[in-house]
Protein backbone atom coordinates (compact mmCIF):
# COMPACT_ATOMS: atom_id res chain seq x y z
CA UNK A 1 0.00 0.00 0.00
CA UNK A 2 1.35 3.70 -0.65
CA UNK A 3 0.02 6.88 0.61
CA UNK A 4 -0.35 8.48 -2.69
CA UNK A 5 -4.37 8.58 -2.30
CA UNK A 6 -3.79 9.87 1.88
CA UNK A 7 -3.54 13.26 3.15
CA UNK A 8 -1.44 13.88 6.12
CA UNK A 9 -3.15 16.44 8.26
CA UNK A 10 -1.73 18.07 10.76
CA UNK A 11 -3.71 19.99 13.37
CA UNK A 12 -3.23 23.26 14.83
CA UNK A 13 0.33 22.19 16.46
CA UNK A 14 0.28 26.19 17.93
CA UNK A 15 2.30 27.89 20.41
CA UNK A 16 -0.41 28.55 22.31
CA UNK A 17 -1.33 24.58 22.68
CA UNK A 18 2.15 24.10 23.10
CA UNK A 19 4.29 23.94 26.68
CA UNK A 20 3.89 27.69 27.93
CA UNK A 21 0.76 27.78 25.60
CA UNK A 22 -1.91 29.88 27.18
CA UNK A 23 -4.22 26.30 26.27
CA UNK A 24 -1.44 24.21 27.03
CA UNK A 25 -1.98 20.37 25.85
CA UNK A 26 0.03 17.88 28.22
CA UNK A 27 2.51 16.46 26.54
CA UNK A 28 2.12 18.49 23.41
CA UNK A 29 5.84 18.84 22.25
CA UNK A 30 6.70 14.96 22.60
CA UNK A 31 4.74 15.12 19.17
CA UNK A 32 6.88 17.25 17.34
CA UNK A 33 9.50 14.78 16.39
CA UNK A 34 6.83 12.17 15.24
CA UNK A 35 4.47 14.76 13.41
CA UNK A 36 8.01 15.57 11.55
CA UNK A 37 8.66 11.93 10.81
CA UNK A 38 5.08 11.16 9.29
CA UNK A 39 5.76 14.62 7.27
CA UNK A 40 8.63 12.93 5.33
CA UNK A 41 6.77 10.50 4.08
CA UNK A 42 5.51 10.33 0.65
CA UNK A 43 1.65 11.71 0.81
CA UNK A 44 -0.73 12.63 -1.72
CA UNK A 45 -1.42 15.60 0.05
CA UNK A 46 -0.01 17.24 3.43
CA UNK A 47 -2.49 20.10 5.03
CA UNK A 48 -2.18 21.97 8.52
CA UNK A 49 -5.00 23.83 9.93
CA UNK A 50 -4.28 26.60 12.59
CA UNK A 51 -6.93 27.86 15.01
CA UNK A 52 -7.26 32.03 14.07
CA UNK A 53 -9.40 33.75 15.99
CA UNK A 54 -10.73 37.96 16.63
CA UNK A 55 -9.84 38.75 19.90
CA UNK A 56 -13.52 38.80 20.23
CA UNK A 57 -14.19 35.18 20.18
CA UNK A 58 -17.55 33.64 21.33
CA UNK A 59 -15.48 30.75 22.66
CA UNK A 60 -12.92 32.89 24.92
CA UNK A 61 -14.04 33.28 28.74
CA UNK A 62 -12.76 36.49 28.65
CA UNK A 63 -15.45 37.62 26.74
CA UNK A 64 -18.18 36.53 29.08
CA UNK A 65 -19.41 38.17 32.26
CA UNK A 66 -18.48 35.93 35.61
CA UNK A 67 -17.56 33.42 33.49
CA UNK A 68 -14.06 30.80 34.05
CA UNK A 69 -12.09 28.77 31.56
CA UNK A 70 -13.79 25.59 30.96
CA UNK A 71 -16.90 26.44 31.89
CA UNK A 72 -19.81 25.48 29.64
CA UNK A 73 -22.12 27.84 28.38
CA UNK A 74 -25.36 27.65 26.34
CA UNK A 75 -25.20 30.01 22.95
CA UNK A 76 -28.01 31.74 21.49
CA UNK A 77 -28.81 29.11 18.72
CA UNK A 78 -29.34 26.63 21.85
CA UNK A 79 -25.50 25.08 21.21
CA UNK A 80 -23.09 24.16 24.27
CA UNK A 81 -19.64 25.89 24.28
CA UNK A 82 -16.98 25.44 26.20
CA UNK A 83 -15.29 28.75 27.10
CA UNK A 84 -11.22 28.50 27.17
CA UNK A 85 -8.25 31.11 28.10
CA UNK A 86 -7.76 33.37 24.78
CA UNK A 87 -5.72 31.71 22.68
CA UNK A 88 -4.45 31.43 18.81
CA UNK A 89 -4.95 35.29 18.13
CA UNK A 90 -5.15 36.23 14.92
CA UNK A 91 -1.12 37.71 14.44
CA UNK A 92 -0.09 36.80 17.92
CA UNK A 93 2.72 35.31 18.49
CA UNK A 94 0.41 31.81 19.89
CA UNK A 95 -0.88 31.25 16.92
CA UNK A 96 1.79 30.46 14.88
CA UNK A 97 2.69 27.02 13.80
CA UNK A 98 5.55 25.70 16.33
CA UNK A 99 8.99 26.57 14.55
CA UNK A 100 9.92 22.87 15.05
CA UNK A 101 7.36 21.62 12.74
CA UNK A 102 8.91 20.85 9.06
CA UNK A 103 6.36 23.52 7.52
CA UNK A 104 7.77 23.39 3.97
CA UNK A 105 6.24 20.07 3.91
CA UNK A 106 3.21 21.44 4.17
CA UNK A 107 1.08 22.10 1.38
CA UNK A 108 -1.94 24.26 2.24
CA UNK A 109 -2.64 25.79 5.82
CA UNK A 110 -6.59 25.74 6.69
CA UNK A 111 -7.23 28.29 8.84
CA UNK A 112 -10.84 28.04 10.89
CA UNK A 113 -12.67 29.77 13.64
CA UNK A 114 -12.69 33.10 12.43
CA UNK A 115 -16.06 34.19 12.72
CA UNK A 116 -16.52 35.96 16.18
CA UNK A 117 -19.71 34.27 16.73
CA UNK A 118 -19.58 30.33 16.16
CA UNK A 119 -16.25 28.65 16.67
CA UNK A 120 -14.61 26.18 14.79
CA UNK A 121 -12.73 22.74 16.10
CA UNK A 122 -12.84 20.67 12.42
CA UNK A 123 -11.16 21.94 10.07
CA UNK A 124 -13.93 20.95 7.34
CA UNK A 125 -16.76 23.21 8.55
CA UNK A 126 -17.45 25.34 11.82
CA UNK A 127 -19.33 24.13 15.16
CA UNK A 128 -22.50 24.55 13.45
CA UNK A 129 -21.87 23.05 9.97
CA UNK A 130 -22.85 26.33 8.32
CA UNK A 131 -19.27 27.35 6.93
CA UNK A 132 -17.17 24.91 4.66
CA UNK A 133 -13.67 25.27 4.40
CA UNK A 134 -11.62 25.12 1.43
CA UNK A 135 -10.35 21.53 3.05
CA UNK A 136 -12.96 19.32 1.22
CA UNK A 137 -12.38 20.73 -2.17
CA UNK A 138 -8.62 20.54 -1.76
CA UNK A 139 -8.20 16.98 -1.11
CA UNK A 140 -11.15 16.35 -4.12
CA UNK A 141 -8.74 18.40 -6.64
CA UNK A 142 -5.90 15.63 -5.74
CA UNK A 143 -8.23 12.76 -5.38
CA UNK A 144 -7.66 11.84 -2.01
CA UNK A 145 -9.90 9.06 -0.54
CA UNK A 146 -8.02 8.38 2.90
CA UNK A 147 -6.97 10.76 5.86
CA UNK A 148 -4.68 10.41 8.47
CA UNK A 149 -4.78 13.36 11.09
CA UNK A 150 -2.49 14.30 13.78
CA UNK A 151 -2.16 17.08 15.98
CA UNK A 152 -4.06 18.83 18.68
CA UNK A 153 -6.12 18.22 20.57
CA UNK A 154 -7.41 14.66 20.30
CA UNK A 155 -11.15 15.71 22.21
CA UNK A 156 -11.33 18.71 19.91
CA UNK A 157 -9.94 18.91 16.44
CA UNK A 158 -8.26 16.31 15.77
CA UNK A 159 -12.00 14.49 16.76
CA UNK A 160 -14.34 16.76 14.93
CA UNK A 161 -12.14 16.66 11.94
CA UNK A 162 -12.17 13.16 12.15
CA UNK A 163 -16.24 13.01 12.71
CA UNK A 164 -16.11 14.90 9.74
CA UNK A 165 -13.93 13.09 7.24
CA UNK A 166 -16.23 10.07 7.94
CA UNK A 167 -19.21 12.01 7.05
CA UNK A 168 -17.25 12.96 3.86
CA UNK A 169 -16.44 9.90 2.87
CA UNK A 170 -12.68 9.54 3.27
CA UNK A 171 -11.04 5.88 5.21
CA UNK A 172 -10.34 8.25 8.66
CA UNK A 173 -7.73 7.33 10.64
CA UNK A 174 -6.06 8.75 13.56
CA UNK A 175 -2.67 8.34 14.34
CA UNK A 176 -3.16 7.97 17.58
CA UNK A 177 0.84 8.94 18.88
CA UNK A 178 0.31 11.82 16.71
CA UNK A 179 -2.18 13.24 18.98
CA UNK A 180 -2.75 14.63 22.53
CA UNK A 181 -5.51 14.56 24.99
CA UNK A 182 -6.48 18.21 26.63
CA UNK A 183 -8.75 15.90 28.62
CA UNK A 184 -6.39 12.11 29.53
CA UNK A 185 -9.32 10.57 31.43
CA UNK A 186 -11.80 9.92 28.34
CA UNK A 187 -9.23 8.13 25.74
CA UNK A 188 -10.80 4.79 26.09
CA UNK A 189 -14.70 6.02 25.68
CA UNK A 190 -13.11 8.60 23.19
CA UNK A 191 -11.05 5.32 20.99
CA UNK A 192 -14.53 3.07 21.23
CA UNK A 193 -16.94 6.17 20.11
CA UNK A 194 -14.66 6.80 17.24
CA UNK A 195 -14.23 4.01 16.26
CA UNK A 196 -18.00 3.07 16.36
CA UNK A 197 -17.96 5.81 14.23
CA UNK A 198 -15.84 4.26 10.98
CA UNK A 199 -12.80 6.04 12.35
CA UNK A 200 -9.63 3.50 12.41
CA UNK A 201 -7.13 4.33 15.07
CA UNK A 202 -3.28 3.56 13.81
CA UNK A 203 0.27 4.29 15.38
CA UNK A 204 3.21 6.47 13.82
CA UNK A 205 5.09 3.26 13.45
CA UNK A 206 2.67 0.94 11.24
CA UNK A 207 2.90 3.91 8.59
CA UNK A 208 6.57 4.43 8.63
CA UNK A 209 6.73 0.63 7.39
CA UNK A 210 4.67 1.66 4.22
CA UNK A 211 7.70 3.90 3.03
C1 LIG B 1 -8.85 23.54 20.08
C2 LIG B 1 -9.99 24.18 21.96
C3 LIG B 1 -10.20 25.43 21.42
C4 LIG B 1 -8.11 22.46 19.36
C5 LIG B 1 -9.06 24.78 19.52
O1 LIG B 1 -7.27 22.78 18.49
O2 LIG B 1 -8.35 21.27 19.68
N1 LIG B 1 -9.33 23.24 21.28
N2 LIG B 1 -9.72 25.72 20.21
ZN1 LIG C 1 -9.87 27.70 19.44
Amino acid sequence: MNLKNSALLVIDMQYDFMEKGSLAVANANQLIPIINYLLSLNWGLIVASQDWHPSNHVSFASNHKNKNSFEKIELKDGTMQVLWPDHCVQNSYGAKIHDEILISKIQNIIKKGENPTVDSYSAFFDNNHQIKTELDALLKKQRITALYITGLAADYCVKFTAIDGVQLGYKTHIVLDATQFIDNAIEPKYIAELEQQGIVFVNSQSLLQKR
